[in-house]
């Protein structure tokens, strides 16, 4: 059996070292990104190239030794090998042509998507041969990809939104539809987190960074059915291979989506207090959940509670980050110092 610290906590294990990783620990808040960033066209021009997006990859390892490599890429991926328009415009975000129709639906094809997702594949594959030659023996590999909610949802909404409201009145007006698009993108995920796995994943995050949307029905239709339903065909072809749900907002939901998804690991944003977190260890391995703005902070109140953190959860199934993404105002020391105590914490 392996013994990589972020694969045993997820296997119910406590290891020697507290594992941990950051979810965008690659990114804007490093200078060697922002370098990189400069010189490369568009997002995209970085995310389907697998030479620059190996190398973002292993910027922050090469800093902080993280226990966890994320896989550079992103979650709106899936719209767009599914043949939407995705743009990323800068200053703004994403924009997507909104799909709200079954014509619009009906033009997205699952079968297709290795296509548009091959250099990610690629990605992978310099990933796993530059831990190799970096000696990073102890990091797992973690690939991703939205939930079918919140990907269903940007595709719905054609851009990032505080409300999601075109999205969200999708859901209500035509329910049939809107579970049509949830059903293709579970498709192309299952496909698409297949191929990562193939290609040299680990371990699996699953991010729904807007479940905080969902009414209770749509949690459980929206959310926790297509989980579940990942969930249990990844294990029919990979039985060892983890995934880790990161169901933000999803705050009275929790502890159903944990036992109901049949998820190895839970992401906790910052909402979550340490008892809530405790009783869910219980259930799976859980991750997380230091505010990213007590990061962007730095000082005693984030020493305090990335403290309170690992001396709740760290001696139970438990892997360190934060509850969102890190700021990108962040400053790289302040990161070392939450790396130092967590290194020192066992
Ligand atoms: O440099 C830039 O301008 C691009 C900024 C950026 C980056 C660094 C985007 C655009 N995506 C990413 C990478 C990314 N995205 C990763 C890489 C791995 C890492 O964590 O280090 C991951 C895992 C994601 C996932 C992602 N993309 C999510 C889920 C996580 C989260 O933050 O909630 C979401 C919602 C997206 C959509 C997206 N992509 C980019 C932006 C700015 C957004 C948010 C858009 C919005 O809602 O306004």
């Amino acid at each position: 059996m392996t013994e990589k610290p972020l694969l045993k906590a997820l296997n119910g294990q406590v290891p020697d070292r507290v594992p941990f990783w950051f979810m965008r620990q690659a990114g804007r808040y490093l200078p060697e990104y922002r370098a990189l960033r400069s010189e490369r066209k568009g997002f995209w021009d970085m995310v389907y190239n697998p030479e620059v997006a190996c190398e973002i990859t292993m910027q922050p390892l090469r800093r902080y030794g993280m226990s966890g490599a994320i896989l550079f890429s992103d979650i709106l991926v899936i719209p767009h090998a599914l043949g939407q328009k995705v743009e990323f415009v800068p200053g703004t975000g994403p924009v997507l042509d909104p799909v709200r129709d079954a014509g619009a639906l009906d033009a997205l094809d699952p079968e297709n998507i290795d296509q548009t997702l091959s250099p990610i594949y690629g990605s992978l594959k310099n990933i796993v041969q530059a831990l190799k030659d970096e000696n990073f023996n102890q990091t797992t590999l973690i690939g991703f990809a939205g939930s079918p909610w919140t990907v269903a949802s940007y595709m719905a909404e054609g851009s990032g939104s505080k409300d999601f409201k075109e999205a969200k009145s999708l859901a209500y007006r035509d329910p049939g539809l809107f579970e049509a698009m949830i059903e293709r993108v579970t498709e192309a995920t299952i496909r698409y987190l297949s191929q990562q796995i193939e290609a040299g994943a680990e371990a699996l995050q699953l991010f729904d960074s807007w479940a905080a949307m969902a009414d209770a029905e749509h949690v459980e239709r929206f959310i926790i059915q297509p989980t579940r339903t990942i969930r249990r065909r990844l294990k029919q072809d990979y039985p060892h291979i983890p995934v880790i749900g990161f169901p933000k907002g999803a705050g009275p939901h929790l502890e159903r989506y944990a036992r109901e998804t049949e998820i190895d690991g839970i992401g906790l944003d910052s909402h979550t207090d340490l008892q809530t977190a405790a009783k869910l260890q219980k259930i799976c391995c859980v991750q997380g959940n230091l505010d990213p703005f007590a990061l962007l902070a730095g000082g005693e109140e984030m020493t305090r509670r990335a403290d309170n953190i690992l001396h709740a959860l760290a001696d139970g199934p438990f892997i360190f980050n934060l509850g969102h993404g890190i700021h990108k105002e962040t400053n790289p020391d302040t990161v070392q110092m939450l790396v130092n105590l967590i290194k020192d914490y066992r």
